[in-house]
C-alpha cells in the first residue's frame, strides 16, 4: 500500500543529492511551500539534501521503508514536516534512531496549535525536536547544527551565516539611530 510511484509533474523534487546527509520528509505535497525556507538554508550552507513526501496515513509502508532506509544510507537527521493531525515526526522518530526534527504546518482549519502538541506531546522514549509553527528555518539550522559536530565545514558555513545575521541586525540598528 502506498509504494512510491513516478513523480507527477508538479512534484518535481527540491533536491536529491547522492551523498545526502538530510532527509527532509513532509506529510502532503501542500507542506513543500513551508519547507522552502529551511531548504533554502540547506543549499545557502551547502548541505546534501534530499526531499521525499511519505505520509504517515496515506503512504505507511512507503514512510516505513524510506525511514529504515535513511540511516544506513547516510542521512544523519530527518526534518519532518506535518499539519493537522501531525503524525509524521513521531512515527519517523519511532522508526529510526537519527535525530527528528518536527516542523509542525499550519493547518487550514485554526492556527496550529493541533500541529504543534501532535509533534512536541510525544511519549517518553520517542523524543522528537519540535519547532515553531511553519519554521522550516530553524529545522534547518538546528539539522545544520546537529550535522556540523562532525563536519567542519558546515560548521563554519553555519557560524559564518549566524555572524552574517547578527551584521544585518546591527545595521539596521545603526540605520535606526542614524
Ligand atoms: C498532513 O495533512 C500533511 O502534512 C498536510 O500538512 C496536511 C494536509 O494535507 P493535504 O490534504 O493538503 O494533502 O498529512
Amino acid at each position: 500500500r502506498g509504494r512510491k510511484s513516478k513523480p507527477l509533474s508538479d512534484s518535481k523534487p527540491a533536491g536529491q543529492a547522492k551523498d545526502a546527509v538530510v532527509g527532509v520528509i513532509m506529510g502532503s505535497h501542500s507542506d513543500m511551500p513551508v519547507l522552502q525556507a529551511g531548504i533554502n538554508i540547506l543549499k545557502t550552507l551547502n548541505i546534501p539534501f534530499e526531499t521525499h513526501i511519505t505520509s504517515a496515513h496515506r503512504t505507511p509502508d512507503w514512510m516505513s521503508e524510506y525511514i529504515h532506509g535513511a540511516m544506513p544510507r547516510g542521512i544523519q537527521v530527518l526534518i519532518a514536516a506535518a499539519g493537522g493531525a501531525a503524525h509524521l515526526p513521531g512515527m519517523a522518530a519511532s522508526h529510526t534512531a537519527i535525530p527528528v526534527i518536527g516542523v509542525p504546518v499550519k493547518p487550514t482549519i485554526g492556527d496550529g496549535t493541533d500541529s504543534v502538541l501532535s509533534i512536541l506531546n510525544m511519549p517518553r522514549g520517542v523524543p522528537v525536536a519540535t519547532v515553531g509553527v511553519n519554521n522550516s528555518t530553524n529545522a534547518a539550522l538546528l539539522a545544520a547544527r546537529i550535522v556540523g559536530l562532525k563536519e567542519g565545514q558546515i560548521q563554519k558555513a553555519l557560524i559564518e551565516y549566524a555572524d552574517k545575521s547578527t551584521a544585518e541586525v546591527m545595521e539596521r540598528e545603526a540605520a535606526m539611530n542614524e
